[in-house]
């Protein structure tokens, strides 16, 4: 138990480069709506990870607004977390320097992540991206979190962050938690419709791989029935053998609650037309309360921002606590600034 109050300190983030997708929304998003309650949460934006790619500042100013309006669609109230930008937090870069410092270069090297996206980019690639996950450390560590929930592909970082922290306790004294990663049971790894052997993705070139939560209904519909499923008919869970069918049962399963037996069971001797159609029909249902607020929010730029900075607030004064403590244990000297 964390926090003078006894809640757990949740802290996650998500970068602000496009529209959220169901993997974001299933593996991510609405689990932490069910953190709110009984924690203390800090819900981030992060900006600063998001020019570790090629993009224009343009692009990304629009897209802080857009993922927080998503955000707060999905049902983060800004009333009950804190919903921050990163950039606008004194420490995280701080912290991340520091870290960088006892982190060792082939650590980084190993990350799933930075192969993958130093593939995709090798034309643009800088020093940023390797040293992203100790950014992302930084993000978890200067807020003294408990619990990070994420998706599944996030799991490598925070175990990296867990050996940066140890190695700083074992370096300095004891500073740092160990924080635990939280994946959901149900949706923690969506695939693409269109290539289920890859996860569902923003930057995926075939867009129509990727539902995005304020897609419209007849685009989830259309997106849905030309899923890519396999030459048998039978509903079946089976991800070596059939990937797509696999993938839209976790995707029902994750929506409806119902488990892939009784799946199984409601489409025995029905074809995968059937299928997709209630797939579609449920996962329209469920995000259509989220893309309605989703539209009224994207008009109100006003409340977005005073969310933010609300929550810029809470984020500032919990990180000051422990930078000072962290600059103190590393050597650094606190010498008072005059006008
Ligand atoms: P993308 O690869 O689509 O650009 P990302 O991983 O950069 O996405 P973020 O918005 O930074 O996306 O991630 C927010 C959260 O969504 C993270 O916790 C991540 O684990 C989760 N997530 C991303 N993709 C998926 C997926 N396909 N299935 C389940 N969870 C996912
Ligand atoms: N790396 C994550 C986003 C991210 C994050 C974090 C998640 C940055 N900092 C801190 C949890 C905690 C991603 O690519 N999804």
């Amino acid at each position: 138990m964390s926090n003078s109050e006894g809640k757990k300190v949740v802290l996650t983030c998500a970068q602000p480069t496009g529209r959220l997708h169901l993997g974001n929304y299933l593996g991510a998003v609405r689990n932490w709506v069910d953190l709110m309650e009984g924690n203390e949460c800090y819900f981030g934006v992060v900006d600063m990870h998001a020019i570790t790619i090629p993009y224009s500042p343009a692009n990304l100013r629009a897209n802080v607004y857009e993922c927080a309006a998503q955000y707060m669609a999905c049902g983060l109230d800004p009333e009950k977390c804190n919903l921050f930008l990163q950039s606008s937090i004194i420490g995280h870069a701080e912290l991340a320097w520091i870290l960088g410092c006892i982190c060792p270069i082939g650590a980084l090297e190993r990350m799933t992540q930075y192969k993958d996206k130093s593939r995709k980019h090798k034309d643009a690639l800088n020093s940023g991206l390797l040293y992203y996950p100790v950014l992302m450390a930084a993000d978890i560590l200067i807020y003294d979190a408990d619990i990070v929930p994420v998706g599944e592909d996030q799991k490598q970082h925070i175990e990296l962050t867990r050996d940066i922290a140890q190695k700083f306790n074992n370096t300095y004294s004891d500073t740092f938690k160990l924080p635990e990663a939280v994946i959901p049971k149900a949706g923690a790894r969506i695939m693409s419709l269109q290539d289920p052997s890859s996860k569902m993705s923003k930057s995926d070139p075939n867009q129509n791989g990727t539902l995005y939560i304020t897609d419209s209904p007849d685009v989830l519909r259309k997106k849905i029935m030309s899923a890519v499923t396999d030459s048998e008919s039978d509903v079946r869970f089976d991800p070596e053998s059939k990937p797509g069918v696999s993938n839209l049962m976790n995707i029902l399963e994750a929506v409806s609650g119902a488990g892939f037996e009784s799946i199984e069971r409601d489409f025995a001797g029905k074809g995968y037309g059937d299928f997709k159609k209630a797939v579609a029909e449920a996962l329209i249902e469920k995000l259509k309360p989220v893309r309605e607020r989703y539209l009224e929010l994207r008009e109100d730029k006003a409340c977005i921002e005073s969310a933010l900075a609300r929550g810029n607030s809470a984020a500032q004064r919990r990180a000051n606590r422990l930078m000072s403590k962290i600059y103190r244990k590393v050597g650094f000297l606190n010498i008072e600034k005059r006008q």
